[in-house]
Protein backbone atom coordinates (compact mmCIF):
# COMPACT_ATOMS: atom_id res chain seq x y z
CA UNK A 1 0.00 0.00 0.00
CA UNK A 2 1.71 3.46 -0.84
CA UNK A 3 0.68 6.52 1.43
CA UNK A 4 0.01 9.86 -0.43
CA UNK A 5 0.29 13.35 1.50
CA UNK A 6 -1.76 15.47 -0.30
CA UNK A 7 -0.43 18.87 1.19
CA UNK A 8 1.24 21.99 -0.28
CA UNK A 9 3.83 21.51 1.75
CA UNK A 10 4.94 18.21 0.87
CA UNK A 11 6.81 18.05 -2.46
CA UNK A 12 7.81 14.13 -4.00
CA UNK A 13 10.49 14.50 -6.19
CA UNK A 14 12.74 12.41 -7.89
CA UNK A 15 15.26 11.50 -5.45
CA UNK A 16 13.79 12.31 -2.42
CA UNK A 17 10.84 13.48 -0.53
CA UNK A 18 10.59 17.60 0.89
CA UNK A 19 8.50 18.61 3.73
CA UNK A 20 8.36 22.27 4.71
CA UNK A 21 7.51 21.40 8.35
CA UNK A 22 6.87 23.67 11.44
CA UNK A 23 8.49 21.71 14.47
CA UNK A 24 6.43 23.05 17.41
CA UNK A 25 7.94 22.67 21.22
CA UNK A 26 7.82 24.40 24.38
CA UNK A 27 10.76 26.23 26.07
CA UNK A 28 10.80 26.42 30.17
CA UNK A 29 13.32 28.20 32.39
CA UNK A 30 13.11 28.46 36.32
CA UNK A 31 13.98 31.99 37.80
CA UNK A 32 13.83 31.79 40.92
CA UNK A 33 10.47 30.98 42.00
CA UNK A 34 9.07 31.88 38.56
CA UNK A 35 8.61 29.80 35.45
CA UNK A 36 9.11 31.42 32.39
CA UNK A 37 7.08 29.06 29.32
CA UNK A 38 7.25 30.15 26.22
CA UNK A 39 5.59 28.16 23.34
CA UNK A 40 8.26 27.48 20.24
CA UNK A 41 7.71 27.56 16.37
CA UNK A 42 10.99 26.70 14.08
CA UNK A 43 9.87 26.54 10.49
CA UNK A 44 12.17 23.86 9.28
CA UNK A 45 12.50 21.80 5.49
CA UNK A 46 13.11 18.08 6.00
CA UNK A 47 14.59 16.33 3.22
CA UNK A 48 14.10 12.30 2.92
CA UNK A 49 16.42 10.14 0.28
CA UNK A 50 13.76 7.95 -1.28
CA UNK A 51 16.15 5.50 -2.86
CA UNK A 52 16.54 2.30 -0.54
CA UNK A 53 20.36 1.03 -1.17
CA UNK A 54 21.23 -2.42 -0.88
CA UNK A 55 22.41 -2.98 2.79
CA UNK A 56 25.15 -4.96 4.08
CA UNK A 57 25.14 -5.98 7.88
CA UNK A 58 28.22 -7.40 9.63
CA UNK A 59 27.48 -8.67 12.96
CA UNK A 60 30.67 -8.86 15.88
CA UNK A 61 29.38 -12.08 17.72
CA UNK A 62 27.44 -13.17 14.55
CA UNK A 63 27.95 -17.14 15.87
CA UNK A 64 26.19 -16.52 18.91
CA UNK A 65 22.69 -17.16 19.89
CA UNK A 66 21.48 -13.50 18.70
CA UNK A 67 23.54 -13.68 15.55
CA UNK A 68 22.69 -17.12 14.17
CA UNK A 69 19.01 -16.15 15.17
CA UNK A 70 18.91 -13.31 13.35
CA UNK A 71 20.51 -15.00 10.44
CA UNK A 72 18.20 -17.41 10.27
CA UNK A 73 15.26 -14.85 10.99
CA UNK A 74 15.91 -13.12 7.69
CA UNK A 75 16.87 -16.67 5.55
CA UNK A 76 13.10 -18.33 7.07
CA UNK A 77 10.76 -14.97 6.51
CA UNK A 78 12.78 -14.47 2.79
CA UNK A 79 11.84 -17.83 2.25
CA UNK A 80 8.62 -17.99 4.15
CA UNK A 81 9.41 -20.79 5.62
CA UNK A 82 6.99 -23.17 8.30
CA UNK A 83 7.32 -25.54 10.30
CA UNK A 84 5.75 -28.33 12.22
CA UNK A 85 5.23 -27.47 16.16
CA UNK A 86 2.85 -29.07 18.62
CA UNK A 87 0.64 -26.50 18.46
CA UNK A 88 0.57 -27.05 14.15
CA UNK A 89 2.35 -25.03 11.92
CA UNK A 90 4.12 -22.13 12.42
CA UNK A 91 5.21 -19.42 9.76
CA UNK A 92 8.32 -17.28 9.84
CA UNK A 93 7.35 -13.95 11.16
CA UNK A 94 9.00 -10.42 12.65
CA UNK A 95 6.73 -10.56 15.84
CA UNK A 96 8.76 -8.02 18.55
CA UNK A 97 9.58 -5.68 15.52
CA UNK A 98 8.32 -2.21 15.23
CA UNK A 99 9.06 -1.59 11.98
CA UNK A 100 7.93 -5.08 10.84
CA UNK A 101 4.71 -5.83 13.03
CA UNK A 102 3.66 -2.77 14.47
CA UNK A 103 1.54 0.17 13.57
CA UNK A 104 0.91 3.90 13.39
CA UNK A 105 -1.86 5.95 13.54
CA UNK A 106 -2.05 7.98 10.33
CA UNK A 107 -5.66 9.41 10.91
CA UNK A 108 -9.19 8.19 11.79
CA UNK A 109 -9.24 4.74 12.12
CA UNK A 110 -6.49 4.36 9.27
CA UNK A 111 -3.04 2.70 10.81
CA UNK A 112 -0.43 1.61 9.15
CA UNK A 113 2.95 -0.52 9.54
CA UNK A 114 5.93 2.00 11.34
CA UNK A 115 8.16 0.68 8.72
CA UNK A 116 5.65 1.55 5.62
CA UNK A 117 5.56 5.29 6.77
CA UNK A 118 8.71 5.80 4.55
CA UNK A 119 11.27 4.32 2.49
CA UNK A 120 12.85 1.73 4.07
CA UNK A 121 15.81 -1.60 3.64
CA UNK A 122 12.95 -5.16 3.79
CA UNK A 123 15.05 -7.54 5.80
CA UNK A 124 14.64 -9.84 2.67
CA UNK A 125 16.90 -7.51 1.28
CA UNK A 126 19.51 -7.29 4.01
CA UNK A 127 22.80 -9.11 3.10
CA UNK A 128 24.88 -10.64 6.67
CA UNK A 129 28.13 -11.36 6.95
CA UNK A 130 30.08 -11.42 10.48
CA UNK A 131 33.04 -12.18 12.88
CA UNK A 132 33.61 -14.40 15.62
CA UNK A 133 36.01 -15.66 17.87
CA UNK A 134 34.32 -19.32 17.87
CA UNK A 135 35.05 -21.06 14.14
CA UNK A 136 31.89 -22.72 14.16
CA UNK A 137 29.81 -22.35 10.66
CA UNK A 138 26.05 -20.41 11.23
CA UNK A 139 24.14 -24.12 11.10
CA UNK A 140 26.25 -25.32 14.06
CA UNK A 141 26.20 -21.93 15.90
CA UNK A 142 22.60 -22.33 15.54
CA UNK A 143 22.69 -25.66 16.98
CA UNK A 144 24.66 -24.75 19.84
CA UNK A 145 22.40 -21.55 20.56
CA UNK A 146 19.09 -24.19 21.12
CA UNK A 147 16.83 -21.24 20.28
CA UNK A 148 15.03 -22.28 16.91
CA UNK A 149 12.59 -25.58 16.83
CA UNK A 150 14.02 -28.21 14.60
CA UNK A 151 12.03 -28.48 12.13
CA UNK A 152 12.84 -24.79 11.13
CA UNK A 153 16.51 -25.70 11.65
CA UNK A 154 16.45 -28.85 9.50
CA UNK A 155 15.47 -26.17 6.33
CA UNK A 156 17.90 -23.67 7.18
CA UNK A 157 20.82 -26.26 7.74
CA UNK A 158 22.15 -26.31 4.19
CA UNK A 159 21.98 -22.32 3.43
CA UNK A 160 23.51 -21.61 6.99
CA UNK A 161 26.32 -24.32 7.03
CA UNK A 162 27.91 -22.18 3.96
CA UNK A 163 28.29 -18.71 5.93
CA UNK A 164 31.17 -18.98 8.66
CA UNK A 165 32.64 -16.09 10.47
CA UNK A 166 35.82 -14.10 9.64
CA UNK A 167 38.38 -14.28 12.60
CA UNK A 168 37.66 -11.68 15.36
CA UNK A 169 39.55 -10.14 17.76
CA UNK A 170 40.05 -11.84 21.55
CA UNK A 171 41.25 -10.11 24.27
CA UNK A 172 40.83 -11.96 27.35
CA UNK A 173 41.05 -9.08 29.53
CA UNK A 174 37.70 -7.73 28.67
CA UNK A 175 35.20 -11.12 28.43
CA UNK A 176 34.92 -14.00 31.15
CA UNK A 177 37.61 -16.47 31.20
CA UNK A 178 35.07 -18.93 31.02
CA UNK A 179 34.79 -18.32 26.78
CA UNK A 180 38.13 -19.05 26.02
CA UNK A 181 37.53 -22.44 25.26
CA UNK A 182 35.31 -21.13 22.46
CA UNK A 183 37.96 -18.72 20.66
CA UNK A 184 39.60 -20.45 18.11
CA UNK A 185 38.88 -18.26 15.44
CA UNK A 186 41.38 -15.50 15.81
CA UNK A 187 42.96 -12.28 14.50
CA UNK A 188 46.93 -12.27 15.32
CA UNK A 189 48.91 -9.36 15.78
CA UNK A 190 48.95 -5.79 17.18
CA UNK A 191 45.93 -3.77 18.10
CA UNK A 192 46.68 -1.37 14.84
CA UNK A 193 46.94 -4.48 13.01
CA UNK A 194 43.92 -5.99 14.22
CA UNK A 195 41.57 -2.88 13.08
CA UNK A 196 43.59 -3.00 9.81
CA UNK A 197 42.46 -6.34 9.17
CA UNK A 198 38.76 -5.48 10.54
CA UNK A 199 39.03 -2.50 7.51
CA UNK A 200 40.18 -5.08 5.39
CA UNK A 201 36.98 -7.21 5.68
CA UNK A 202 34.75 -4.28 5.89
CA UNK A 203 36.16 -3.65 2.35
CA UNK A 204 36.23 -7.49 1.17
CA UNK A 205 32.61 -7.68 2.28
CA UNK A 206 31.32 -4.59 0.11
CA UNK A 207 33.66 -5.13 -2.97
CA UNK A 208 32.08 -8.96 -2.95
CA UNK A 209 28.32 -8.37 -2.30
CA UNK A 210 28.47 -5.02 -4.08
CA UNK A 211 26.48 -3.61 -1.40
CA UNK A 212 26.05 0.36 -0.79
CA UNK A 213 26.08 0.65 2.70
CA UNK A 214 27.67 -1.27 5.47
CA UNK A 215 26.66 -1.40 9.29
CA UNK A 216 28.22 -2.99 12.11
CA UNK A 217 26.59 -3.92 14.80
CA UNK A 218 28.41 -5.50 18.07
CA UNK A 219 26.10 -8.57 19.51
CA UNK A 220 29.10 -10.11 20.71
CA UNK A 221 29.81 -11.16 24.61
CA UNK A 222 29.56 -7.98 27.24
CA UNK A 223 33.16 -6.60 28.07
CA UNK A 224 34.01 -5.49 31.49
CA UNK A 225 33.83 -1.38 31.34
CA UNK A 226 36.93 0.13 30.27
CA UNK A 227 38.83 2.28 32.20
CA UNK A 228 38.57 6.49 30.88
CA UNK A 229 42.77 7.50 30.97
CA UNK A 230 43.67 10.82 30.38
CA UNK A 231 46.07 10.61 27.29
CA UNK A 232 44.82 7.52 26.00
CA UNK A 233 41.50 6.68 25.16
CA UNK A 234 39.78 10.59 26.44
CA UNK A 235 40.41 12.02 22.74
CA UNK A 236 40.88 11.13 19.06
CA UNK A 237 44.02 12.09 18.74
CA UNK A 238 45.08 9.99 21.57
CA UNK A 239 43.55 7.10 20.90
CA UNK A 240 45.12 6.78 18.13
CA UNK A 241 48.39 7.25 19.19
CA UNK A 242 47.54 4.12 22.05
CA UNK A 243 46.35 1.98 19.28
CA UNK A 244 49.46 2.65 17.57
CA UNK A 245 51.32 1.50 20.59
CA UNK A 246 49.50 -1.49 21.42
CA UNK A 247 47.83 -0.19 24.48
CA UNK A 248 46.35 -2.75 26.99
CA UNK A 249 43.07 -0.89 27.73
CA UNK A 250 41.75 -0.59 24.54
CA UNK A 251 39.19 -2.99 23.98
CA UNK A 252 38.01 -5.18 21.20
CA UNK A 253 35.24 -3.45 20.66
CA UNK A 254 36.57 -0.10 20.62
CA UNK A 255 38.92 -1.68 17.55
CA UNK A 256 35.95 -2.53 16.11
CA UNK A 257 34.07 0.97 16.72
CA UNK A 258 37.43 2.55 15.48
CA UNK A 259 37.53 0.66 12.53
CA UNK A 260 34.41 1.26 11.37
CA UNK A 261 34.11 4.75 11.77
CA UNK A 262 37.58 4.57 10.14
CA UNK A 263 35.05 2.72 6.83
CA UNK A 264 32.93 5.50 7.41
CA UNK A 265 30.17 2.68 8.58
CA UNK A 266 27.28 3.24 11.23
CA UNK A 267 28.00 0.94 14.46
CA UNK A 268 25.47 0.34 16.64
CA UNK A 269 26.37 -1.66 20.02
CA UNK A 270 24.16 -4.05 21.21
CA UNK A 271 26.37 -4.81 24.85
CA UNK A 272 26.52 -2.91 27.93
CA UNK A 273 30.25 -1.81 28.05
CA UNK A 274 31.39 1.43 27.60
CA UNK A 275 32.82 1.21 23.87
CA UNK A 276 32.47 4.01 23.07
CA UNK A 277 34.81 6.10 25.04
CA UNK A 278 35.32 9.95 24.63
CA UNK A 279 37.70 9.52 21.69
CA UNK A 280 35.11 7.03 19.79
CA UNK A 281 32.18 9.65 20.10
CA UNK A 282 34.87 12.47 18.97
CA UNK A 283 35.99 10.55 16.40
CA UNK A 284 32.23 9.91 15.23
CA UNK A 285 31.49 13.70 15.45
CA UNK A 286 34.18 14.60 13.23
CA UNK A 287 33.57 12.05 10.81
CA UNK A 288 29.89 12.65 10.62
CA UNK A 289 29.56 8.39 11.42
CA UNK A 290 26.60 7.15 13.50
CA UNK A 291 27.50 5.43 16.44
CA UNK A 292 24.28 4.01 18.60
CA UNK A 293 23.93 1.81 21.74
CA UNK A 294 24.20 0.50 24.56
CA UNK A 295 22.69 -2.78 25.07
CA UNK A 296 19.28 -4.38 23.55
CA UNK A 297 16.53 -3.46 25.52
CA UNK A 298 14.39 -6.48 25.06
CA UNK A 299 12.44 -7.78 27.89
CA UNK A 300 12.90 -7.05 31.45
CA UNK A 301 14.16 -3.69 31.07
CA UNK A 302 11.02 -2.96 28.57
CA UNK A 303 8.80 -3.43 31.00
CA UNK A 304 10.66 -2.12 33.36
CA UNK A 305 10.22 1.49 31.58
CA UNK A 306 6.86 1.51 31.11
CA UNK A 307 5.94 0.11 34.80
CA UNK A 308 7.55 2.59 36.30
CA UNK A 309 6.63 5.35 33.63
CA UNK A 310 2.99 4.84 34.47
CA UNK A 311 4.10 4.30 38.39
CA UNK A 312 5.61 7.88 38.47
CA UNK A 313 2.90 9.84 36.34
CA UNK A 314 0.26 7.81 37.98
CA UNK A 315 1.62 10.49 41.20
CA UNK A 316 2.49 6.71 42.66
CA UNK A 317 6.49 6.70 44.07
CA UNK A 318 8.35 3.47 43.50
CA UNK A 319 10.76 3.17 46.13
CA UNK A 320 12.17 -0.22 45.99
CA UNK A 321 12.73 -2.39 42.51
CA UNK A 322 14.34 -5.54 42.73
CA UNK A 323 15.47 -7.44 39.82
CA UNK A 324 16.24 -11.40 39.28
CA UNK A 325 17.22 -12.82 36.23
CA UNK A 326 18.44 -16.49 35.95
CA UNK A 327 18.78 -17.65 32.06
CA UNK A 328 21.10 -20.48 30.77
CA UNK A 329 22.71 -19.29 27.82
CA UNK A 330 26.61 -18.46 26.60
CA UNK A 331 25.62 -14.91 27.41
CA UNK A 332 24.25 -15.92 31.34
CA UNK A 333 27.78 -17.80 31.49
CA UNK A 334 29.73 -14.93 30.65
CA UNK A 335 27.85 -12.48 32.87
CA UNK A 336 28.89 -14.71 35.95
CA UNK A 337 31.95 -13.47 35.56
CA UNK A 338 32.24 -10.35 38.29
CA UNK A 339 33.34 -7.71 35.87
CA UNK A 340 30.93 -8.60 32.85
CA UNK A 341 27.86 -8.69 35.27
CA UNK A 342 29.05 -5.60 36.74
CA UNK A 343 28.82 -3.69 33.19
CA UNK A 344 25.52 -5.16 32.80
CA UNK A 345 24.53 -4.11 36.22
CA UNK A 346 25.46 -0.81 35.68
CA UNK A 347 23.57 -1.06 32.64
CA UNK A 348 19.85 -2.41 33.98
CA UNK A 349 20.37 -0.01 36.56
CA UNK A 350 20.06 3.60 35.15
CA UNK A 351 16.72 2.93 33.45
CA UNK A 352 14.59 4.42 35.75
CA UNK A 353 16.02 7.98 36.25
CA UNK A 354 14.23 9.88 33.96
CA UNK A 355 11.09 9.54 35.20
CA UNK A 356 11.87 10.00 39.08
CA UNK A 357 13.90 13.22 38.11
CA UNK A 358 10.54 14.29 36.83
CA UNK A 359 8.41 14.46 39.93
CA UNK A 360 9.59 16.64 42.79
CA UNK A 361 6.25 16.18 44.27
CA UNK A 362 7.37 12.25 45.25
CA UNK A 363 11.10 12.38 45.00
CA UNK A 364 13.20 14.92 46.75
CA UNK A 365 16.49 16.49 44.86
CA UNK A 366 18.98 13.48 44.25
CA UNK A 367 16.57 10.84 45.82
CA UNK A 368 16.08 7.84 43.89
CA UNK A 369 14.58 4.33 44.69
CA UNK A 370 16.57 1.67 45.70
CA UNK A 371 17.39 -0.88 42.99
CA UNK A 372 18.58 -4.40 43.01
CA UNK A 373 19.63 -5.90 39.65
CA UNK A 374 20.72 -9.95 40.08
CA UNK A 375 21.70 -12.14 37.37
CA UNK A 376 22.22 -16.11 38.31
CA UNK A 377 23.65 -18.62 35.40
CA UNK A 378 21.67 -21.83 35.71
CA UNK A 379 22.41 -24.03 32.46
CA UNK A 380 19.35 -26.33 32.00
CA UNK A 381 17.13 -22.87 31.22
CA UNK A 382 18.86 -22.34 28.32
CA UNK A 383 17.93 -19.22 26.35
CA UNK A 384 14.69 -19.36 28.20
CA UNK A 385 15.03 -16.45 30.71
CA UNK A 386 13.28 -16.12 33.65
CA UNK A 387 13.21 -12.44 35.16
CA UNK A 388 11.58 -11.78 38.31
CA UNK A 389 10.97 -8.56 39.57
CA UNK A 390 9.25 -7.04 42.33
CA UNK A 391 8.00 -3.39 42.43
CA UNK A 392 7.11 -1.64 46.03
CA UNK A 393 5.66 1.80 45.95
CA UNK A 394 4.26 4.28 48.62
CA UNK A 395 0.60 4.93 47.65
CA UNK A 396 -1.75 7.32 49.92
CA UNK A 397 -1.47 7.92 53.56
CA UNK A 398 1.39 5.47 53.81
CA UNK A 399 -0.01 2.72 52.41
CA UNK A 400 2.03 0.19 50.27
CA UNK A 401 1.50 -1.28 46.89
CA UNK A 402 3.91 -4.08 45.84
CA UNK A 403 3.84 -5.74 42.34
CA UNK A 404 5.06 -8.79 41.04
CA UNK A 405 5.83 -9.68 37.69
CA UNK A 406 7.75 -13.22 36.21
CA UNK A 407 8.35 -12.90 32.89
CA UNK A 408 10.04 -16.08 31.23
CA UNK A 409 11.50 -14.91 27.55
CA UNK A 410 13.07 -16.24 25.06
CA UNK A 411 15.55 -14.16 25.10
CA UNK A 412 17.20 -14.54 21.80
CA UNK A 413 13.63 -14.67 20.18
CA UNK A 414 13.10 -11.00 21.71
CA UNK A 415 16.58 -9.62 20.59
CA UNK A 416 16.30 -10.56 17.38
CA UNK A 417 13.79 -8.37 16.09
CA UNK A 418 15.23 -5.29 18.14
CA UNK A 419 18.31 -5.66 16.00
CA UNK A 420 16.18 -5.52 12.66
CA UNK A 421 15.10 -2.71 13.42
CA UNK A 422 18.53 -1.02 14.70
CA UNK A 423 19.23 -1.44 11.63
CA UNK A 424 16.72 -0.42 9.21
CA UNK A 425 16.08 2.94 11.64
CA UNK A 426 19.79 3.63 11.42
CA UNK A 427 19.76 2.91 8.17
CA UNK A 428 17.01 5.68 7.29
CA UNK A 429 18.25 8.25 9.73
CA UNK A 430 21.06 8.70 7.08
CA UNK A 431 18.72 9.16 4.25
CA UNK A 432 17.16 11.91 6.60
CA UNK A 433 18.57 15.55 5.79
CA UNK A 434 16.89 19.22 7.49
CA UNK A 435 17.68 22.63 7.51
CA UNK A 436 15.90 25.60 8.62
CA UNK A 437 13.82 27.57 6.10
CA UNK A 438 14.92 30.73 4.41
CA UNK A 439 18.72 29.56 4.74
CA UNK A 440 18.32 29.72 1.19
CA UNK A 441 21.48 28.05 -0.26
CA UNK A 442 22.65 26.56 3.15
CA UNK A 443 23.89 23.16 3.23
CA UNK A 444 21.31 20.35 4.49
CA UNK A 445 22.51 18.64 7.62
CA UNK A 446 22.03 15.09 8.93
CA UNK A 447 21.46 14.27 12.68
CA UNK A 448 24.19 14.40 15.34
CA UNK A 449 26.78 11.34 15.42
CA UNK A 450 25.43 10.12 18.50
CA UNK A 451 21.91 8.71 17.37
CA UNK A 452 19.40 8.83 20.08
CA UNK A 453 16.60 8.70 18.11
CA UNK A 454 17.28 4.55 18.26
CA UNK A 455 17.05 5.04 22.44
CA UNK A 456 13.77 3.05 22.40
CA UNK A 457 15.84 0.20 21.24
CA UNK A 458 18.67 0.57 23.93
CA UNK A 459 18.24 0.29 28.12
CA UNK A 460 21.47 2.81 28.70
CA UNK A 461 20.37 4.90 25.55
CA UNK A 462 23.57 6.88 24.51
CA UNK A 463 22.84 10.72 23.34
CA UNK A 464 24.88 13.59 22.63
CA UNK A 465 26.86 15.38 25.15
CA UNK A 466 24.55 17.81 27.47
CA UNK A 467 21.17 16.30 25.64
CA UNK A 468 18.37 14.69 27.50
CA UNK A 469 18.72 11.33 28.31
CA UNK A 470 14.58 9.00 27.10
CA UNK A 471 14.41 5.91 29.46
CA UNK A 472 10.38 6.26 29.29
CA UNK A 473 9.54 3.54 26.71
CA UNK A 474 6.40 5.48 25.22
CA UNK A 475 7.99 8.54 25.14
CA UNK A 476 10.70 6.89 23.12
CA UNK A 477 8.55 5.12 20.80
CA UNK A 478 7.24 8.72 19.97
CA UNK A 479 9.99 10.15 18.97
CA UNK A 480 10.95 7.52 16.21
CA UNK A 481 6.98 7.94 15.06
CA UNK A 482 7.03 11.41 15.39
CA UNK A 483 9.98 11.96 13.31
CA UNK A 484 9.04 9.64 10.55
CA UNK A 485 5.53 11.75 10.30
CA UNK A 486 7.67 15.26 9.80
CA UNK A 487 9.25 13.57 6.83
CA UNK A 488 5.85 13.72 5.54
CA UNK A 489 4.96 16.72 7.29
CA UNK A 490 2.17 15.27 9.53
CA UNK A 491 1.73 16.70 12.98
CA UNK A 492 2.59 14.28 15.58
CA UNK A 493 -0.43 12.52 16.98
CA UNK A 494 -1.48 14.78 19.82
CA UNK A 495 -4.22 11.96 20.99
CA UNK A 496 -6.62 15.31 21.78
CA UNK A 497 -9.07 13.85 19.40
CA UNK A 498 -10.69 17.61 19.66
CA UNK A 499 -12.52 16.59 16.47
CA UNK A 500 -15.00 13.83 18.47
CA UNK A 501 -15.28 16.64 21.20
CA UNK A 502 -16.03 19.72 20.13
CA UNK A 503 -19.76 19.81 18.74
P1 LIG B 1 26.22 -15.35 22.91
O1 LIG B 1 27.22 -15.60 23.97
O2 LIG B 1 25.36 -16.46 22.46
O3 LIG B 1 26.92 -14.77 21.62
C1 LIG B 1 28.03 -13.94 21.68
C2 LIG B 1 29.01 -14.36 20.58
O4 LIG B 1 30.07 -13.43 20.58
C3 LIG B 1 29.62 -15.73 20.81
O5 LIG B 1 29.45 -16.53 19.66
C4 LIG B 1 31.10 -15.44 21.04
O6 LIG B 1 31.93 -16.45 20.55
C5 LIG B 1 31.26 -14.15 20.31
N1 LIG B 1 32.35 -13.25 20.73
C6 LIG B 1 32.81 -12.94 21.96
N2 LIG B 1 33.77 -12.01 21.87
C7 LIG B 1 33.92 -11.71 20.57
C8 LIG B 1 34.72 -10.82 19.85
N3 LIG B 1 35.61 -10.05 20.46
N4 LIG B 1 34.59 -10.76 18.51
C9 LIG B 1 33.69 -11.56 17.86
N5 LIG B 1 32.92 -12.44 18.50
C10 LIG B 1 33.01 -12.50 19.83
O7 LIG B 1 25.32 -14.13 23.44
P2 LIG B 1 23.94 -13.59 22.88
O8 LIG B 1 22.85 -14.16 23.68
O9 LIG B 1 23.92 -13.70 21.42
O10 LIG B 1 24.06 -12.05 23.31
C11 LIG B 1 25.00 -11.24 22.68
C12 LIG B 1 25.18 -9.92 23.42
O11 LIG B 1 23.97 -9.21 23.39
C13 LIG B 1 25.58 -10.08 24.87
O12 LIG B 1 26.55 -9.13 25.21
C14 LIG B 1 24.31 -9.79 25.61
O13 LIG B 1 24.52 -9.29 26.90
C15 LIG B 1 23.69 -8.74 24.70
N6 LIG B 1 22.26 -8.64 24.90
C16 LIG B 1 21.45 -9.71 24.67
C17 LIG B 1 20.09 -9.59 24.86
C18 LIG B 1 19.14 -10.70 24.62
O14 LIG B 1 18.00 -10.57 24.95
N7 LIG B 1 19.54 -11.78 24.02
C19 LIG B 1 19.51 -8.34 25.30
C20 LIG B 1 20.45 -7.30 25.58
C21 LIG B 1 21.77 -7.46 25.32
C1 LIG C 1 20.51 -11.28 31.97
O1 LIG C 1 19.58 -10.34 32.24
C2 LIG C 1 21.01 -11.39 30.60
C3 LIG C 1 20.99 -10.17 29.77
O2 LIG C 1 21.86 -10.21 28.67
C4 LIG C 1 19.62 -9.90 29.35
O3 LIG C 1 18.98 -11.01 28.84
C5 LIG C 1 19.48 -8.83 28.40
O4 LIG C 1 20.32 -7.78 28.79
C6 LIG C 1 18.06 -8.42 28.35
O5 LIG C 1 17.75 -7.65 29.41
P1 LIG C 1 16.37 -6.93 29.52
O6 LIG C 1 16.42 -6.27 30.86
O7 LIG C 1 16.26 -5.98 28.41
O8 LIG C 1 15.36 -8.03 29.48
Amino acid sequence: MEIVVNSPKVKYCDNYIETHYDYLYTKAEKRGNKIEVAPVTEHLVIRTESKVPRVGVMLVGWGGNNGSTFTAAVLANKEGLSWQTKKGVQKANWYGSVTQASTVRLGGDVYVPLGKLLPTVHPDDLVIDGWDISSANLAEAMERAQVLEPGLQQQLKAKMAALKPRPSIYDQDFIAANQASRADNIIKGTKLEQVQKICQDIENFKKKTNVDKVIILWTANTERFTEIVDGINDTYANLKLAISSNHPEISPSTLFAYAAISMKCTYINGSPQNTFVPGIIEMAEKNNVFIAGDDFKSGQTKIKSVLVDFLVSAGIKPTSIVSYNHLGNNDGKNLSAPKQFRSKEISKSNVVDDMVDSNDILYKPGEKPDHVVVIKYVPYVGDSKRAMDEYTSEIMMGGLNTIVVHNTCEDSLLATPIILDLIILAELCSRIHLKKQGQGDREFVGFHSVLSLLSYLCKAPLVPHNTPVVNALFRQRACIENVMKACLGLPPDSNMLLEHKVP
